[in-house]
């Protein structure tokens, strides 16, 4: 049963996977391949690499085996292996990015170490994102999810909020209620936070922008699929129509939607908490204004009158952010308000890069010089972006509508992409593991997509096949070329997540979990280690394999929809460019 749930919810690429024969199976404890489980271009750079918790002097042949005519057609020898200290093992890369004949292999490493079967195949990743888009879906509150379009994973309602209690720290009146149905589950809980929705649907947006014609009307097989619009601009539409209830009469945007506590382990329709309008900040107004001034923009030609509505809003939260420049949200201790609130805090008290962000967002949305963007409005140094720091955000805008902004602005905005992704390049290839620099904190899965990324940015500025072939490279990390031999997302690939930290998956009596779903990954902070204990802790104390396939391993198996969309974004570019054929650099 499981099996056969399994395969009815994945690809076909998985299922013609999953259905061959493995020569042996993979579980070596000491030593291990690690390669990327969906697959590899026939044209691509195509490494695994061997990991060894033992140091060894000799380097080791490898050879390429086809899996049905159990044939050796590739044979290589080992880099010599490298100690990586944060995964506290021996890595040496098997290199077979000459052999370019489709098919299914394995990988033999002299001595009898064998990998599970992989493919070699131009579609590798084509499932993979349209599950990846498909999982917001999923994650949409207060509406049933019928058969036709949620297969097995269909259900009831919950959360409908059409009436909901303001917090009592905003000072409203006593029996003061508010309606904010839809919008997505945050991630494995139930709460709707605008902050970190801000860079998720900022991040879809984008990809609309650049990738749009990948999500046509149709492919996602949505509630909407059929209405004439992108089945991508219809999904994050969902998200955009629950921001609209989380304006405040005087323009001040609410912070999140949660109850007190978080929820028990039930499906939304049997979730018996109350949810209320919580906290109100400068983080969350701008995170509002910006992705509003982004949907006006881009929801233009679809539905004009949407999209005025979305820029007054937009432009009513700018002017709020301006008088109330530095409010936070703090919440849980003595000294703060909001003492009695548990969930998420998403705690930012930096917001330079969110007025950056906004302003960008809204000068193009109306060409205003009132939002105009001087040089010294660009970030001292760049990051790549997350919930809290948002800057790049605004420098991508900038990149892809270069002509709207002063010269100096624009050739700043590219040379720090640039800068940061030959950084990025040099690390990759110093790396034992050929992934850019990871500090493992919490939702670490992001890194190397958030790479991939920027390394799509400087193609844009200035292609060179090098960009492609490490950001190729570096999605083999999220499919399985890592230290855990997991590949992060749940439904592909031979070993995934079969049980991430999401009431709904662990609440649905289904066993496999919904496809799509990137989690968190390895986090050195391993803050859930409590939790953990009674079922046997984490495998390792290295930072690199922190990670634990359990449900109550909140800290680095929860799915977020800010990590599913970074995978959108960077699967989208692969797709985008397969058709340009990827070739390995000389
Ligand atoms: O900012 C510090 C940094 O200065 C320091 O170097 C680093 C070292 O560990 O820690 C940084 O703070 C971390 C912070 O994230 C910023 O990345 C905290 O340790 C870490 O605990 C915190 O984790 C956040 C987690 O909530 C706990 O608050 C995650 O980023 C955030 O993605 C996660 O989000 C949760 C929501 O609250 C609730 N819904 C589910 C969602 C996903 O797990
Ligand atoms: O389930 C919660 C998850 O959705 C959050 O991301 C996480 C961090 O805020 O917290 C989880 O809840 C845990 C709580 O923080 C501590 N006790 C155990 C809870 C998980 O069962």
């Amino acid at each position: 049963m499981r099996h056969a749930l399994i395969l009815l919810s994945i690809s076909a690429t998985s299922l013609f996977l999953m259905s061959a024969t493995p020569l042996q199976s993979q579980t070596e404890d000491a030593q291990s391949i690690r390669m990327n489980q969906v697959g590899y271009f026939p044209n691509g750079p195509k490494r695994a690499i061997f990991s060894s918790i033992h140091k060894s002097d000799t380097q080791k042949h490898f050879r390429l085996i086809d899996a049905t005519g159990k044939k050796e057609v590739f044979r290589g020898i080992l880099t010599k292996p490298e100690y990586w200290k944060s995964a506290d093992e021996w890595a040496a890369i098997a290199d077979f990015s000459q052999f370019t004949q489709a098919g299914l292999y394995v990988i033999e490493v002299q001595g009898g170490v064998l990998s599970a079967p992989f493919q070699i195949h131009n579609h590798i990743y084509e499932y993979a994102l349209n599950a990846s888009v498909r999982t917001f879906y999923y994650q949409r509150a207060s509406i049933s999810l019928d058969a036709k379009h949620a297969g097995p994973f269909s259900r009831k309602a919950g959360h409908l909020n059409k009436s909901i209690p303001y917090h009592k720290d905003l000072g409203k009146a006593q029996n003061a209620r508010t309606a904010s149905p839809g919008g997505w589950y945050d991630a494995g809980d139930f709460g709707k936070y605008i902050v970190n929705a801000g860079v998720t649907t900022s991040l879809l947006l984008m990809t609309h922008e650049r990738f749009g014609s990948i999500f046509p009307d149709g492919s996602l097989n949505l509630p909407e699929s059929g209405n004439g619009t992108s089945d991508l601009l219809d999904e994050i539409r969902y998200e955009l129509e629950w921001f609209k209830t989380m304006q405040d009469a005087d323009g001040g945007v609410f912070f999140k939607v949660t109850p007190l506590k978080f929820a028990g382990k039930v499906m939304p329709a049997d979730d018996p908490s109350l949810q209320h309008m919580i906290g109100k900040s400068t983080s969350s107004t701008l995170n509002f204004a910006a992705v509003m001034a982004y949907a006006a923009r881009l929801y233009g030609d679809v539905d004009q009158s949407f999209a005025q509505q979305c820029l007054q809003q937009a432009e009513a939260a700018w002017q709020w952010a301006l008088k109330n420049t530095s409010i936070r949200y703090t919440q849980g201790t003595k000294s703060s308000n909001y003492k009695d609130v548990q969930t998420g805090g998403y705690g930012d008290q930096h917001f330079e890069d969110e007025f950056l962000w906004a302003k960008t967002a809204l000068f193009l949305a109306t060409k205003d010089s009132k939002y105009s963007i001087s040089i010294d409005d660009l970030p001292e140094k760049y990051s790549a972006p997350t919930w809290a720091q948002v800057s790049a955000l605004a420098l991508y805008s900038i990149i892809l509508n270069e002509e709207s902004f002063a010269k100096k602005v624009s050739e700043k905005a590219k040379v720090m992409v640039q800068q940061a992704s030959v950084k990025i390049l040099k690390e990759v290839m110093a790396h034992p593991y050929r992934i850019n620099q990871m500090n493992y904190i919490w939702g670490s899965n992001i890194v190397p997509l958030n790479a991939i990324l920027t390394l799509s940015f400087a193609n844009h500025i200035e292609a060179h096949p090098v960009y492609l072939t490490t950001s190729v490279e570096l999605m083999d990390y999220t499919f399985g070329k890592n230290p855990t031999g997991y590949s992060f997302v749940t439904g592909f690939g031979t070993k995934s997540p079969l049980h991430p930290h999401h009431r709904i998956m662990m609440a649905d009596g289904i066993e496999p979990p919904i496809p799509g779903f990137l989690v968190g990954g390895p986090n050195r902070g391993r803050q859930d280690a409590n939790s953990l204990k009674r079922y046997g802790g984490y495998p390792s104390q290295a930072p690199a394999k922190s990670y634990r396939d359990h449900t109550a391993s909140y800290a680095s198996n929860e799915v977020a929809i800010n990590w599913n969309a970074s995978l959108v974004i960077a699967l989208s570019f692969l797709e985008h460019q397969r058709a340009l054929s990827i070739h390995e650099p000389k």
